[in-house]
């Protein structure tokens, strides 16, 4: 298939590039490089970075912001257009008005112009669209795929499952998705929104060669990966809070099928189509344990420190989302496992020196 990835160069970009690739896809790819300005304005640096990938041929570095650009290129007749392009990162949302705005001005107007793009010049193109398990937040009720059908008053209606996000980041995919079921009701256009639960690993096959780039600090990296680093270089796991908190995880490996078989099987025009992109759930306590383990496993001592939680989030929660959707599309999981967790441990024992160790500790309150 002919694929387009917005958000190439990121953590997520790099492997769907990657694995894409390997299976014989034409892939072209987008990017701003802004992740890594931020990241580099705010002294936080990327493990396994391999800076020569801006000079593909495939590669256009432009931003999503740029209308006359993303009409142009979403009208070179794509089969799927994969839309990672957005500031990705909750704690960096949260650390003033000015990332707040900008997270949510920079991913509701790319997410905009993609769509008005579609409308206009390509239609029939398959909107892959990366959306967070965070938009539903943690409700005390079981958490359905996208949609619930609501009975009231003798009457029912289908309708967009309630959500309630815990960061402006999260706040911004839910914008996204109401934009997303405008266009999809209004214009007829084909969209998959993945509610995607944080992803771990570094590498699509069994010799653990890095395929991506690796955040691990305290505001771009997320928790499992920060952890396996943490156990990598000996310091103490930093569990926020009472550690109950539970969310979906996913295998870096599965996420990329997950995203192929979306694209593969796509839905009808006029039809949004949700997935809950995960294959496990755990608290961070549960993490920790297993990371433990896995850094045992491998002789090295692990410590899980407890550290006050810098977020506004339920410590302790009822938790139960579905996840059949890709699985009927034919997903084969990788669990999480001891052996898998050493593996990449090991892997990141190789750039240890490059860890920054101070950025694996919360620098930054949400709540001040
Ligand atoms: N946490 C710790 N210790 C740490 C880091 C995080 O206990 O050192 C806890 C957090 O408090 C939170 C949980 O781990 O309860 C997950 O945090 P995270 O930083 O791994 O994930 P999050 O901020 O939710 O965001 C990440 C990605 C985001 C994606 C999301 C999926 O950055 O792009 O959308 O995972 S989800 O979490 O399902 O919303």
């Amino acid at each position: 298939m002919k694929v387009l990835i917005c958000g190439v160069d990121g953590y997520l970009g790099r492997s769907t590039r990657e694995y894409l690739l390997r299976r014989n896809h034409q892939v072209y790819g987008v990017d701003d490089l802004s992740k890594r300005s931020h990241m580099e304005s705010l002294g936080r640096t990327l493990l396994f970075d391999d800076s020569n990938f801006g000079d593909n041929a495939e590669f256009i570095r432009a931003s999503l912001l740029d209308q006359d650009f993303v009409f142009d290129i979403v009208g070179q007749n794509f089969d799927a257009i994969i839309h990672y392009a957005e500031q990705p990162s909750a704690p960096l949302s949260m650390l003033d008005s000015g990332w707040g705005s900008y997270t949510v001005e920079n991913n509701l107007l790319g997410t905009l112009n993609l769509l008005h793009a579609l409308k206009e010049k390509s239609p029939e193109t398959h909107l892959i669209k990366l959306g967070t398990m965070g938009e539903y937040g943690t409700p005390n009720i079981d958490i359905e795929e996208g949609w619930i059908d609501i009975h009231h008053n003798g009457r029912k209606d289908r309708f967009l499952f309630p959500r309630q996000a815990s960061s402006l980041y999260h706040t911004s995919k839910i914008l996204d998705t109401d934009l997303i079921w405008f266009f999809v009701r209004t214009y007829g256009l084909r969209v998959t929104d993945l509610m995607q639960g944080p992803v771990y690993g570094i590498s699509l096959d069994e010799q653990h060669n890095p395929v991506t780039h690796l955040a691990y600090d305290d505001i771009f990296g997320t928790v499992l990966n920060r952890f396996l680093v943490q156990a990598a270089v000996g310091v103490d796991l930093t569990v926020y809070g009472r550690g109950g908190q539970t969310r979906g995880y996913i295998d870096l490996r599965d996420s990329m099928a997950c995203v192929e078989l979306a694209m593969e099987n796509p839905p009808e025009l006029g039809a949004l189509r949700i997935f809950n992109q995960f294959t496990e759930t755990f608290s961070v306590s549960d993490l920790a344990d297993r990371v433990a383990v896995a850094a045992e496993f491998i002789g090295r001592e692990c410590r899980i420190g407890t550290t006050p939680n810098p977020r506004k989030e339920s410590e302790d929660h009822y938790y139960n989302p579905k996840h059949t959707g890709l699985t009927q599309l034919g997903l084969e999981p990788h669990f999480l496992s001891t052996e898998n967790l050493a593996q990449i441990i090991d892997g990141i024992i190789s750039v240890g020196d490059s860890v920054v160790v101070e950025h694996l500790r919360p620098s930054h309150s949400w709540v001040k």
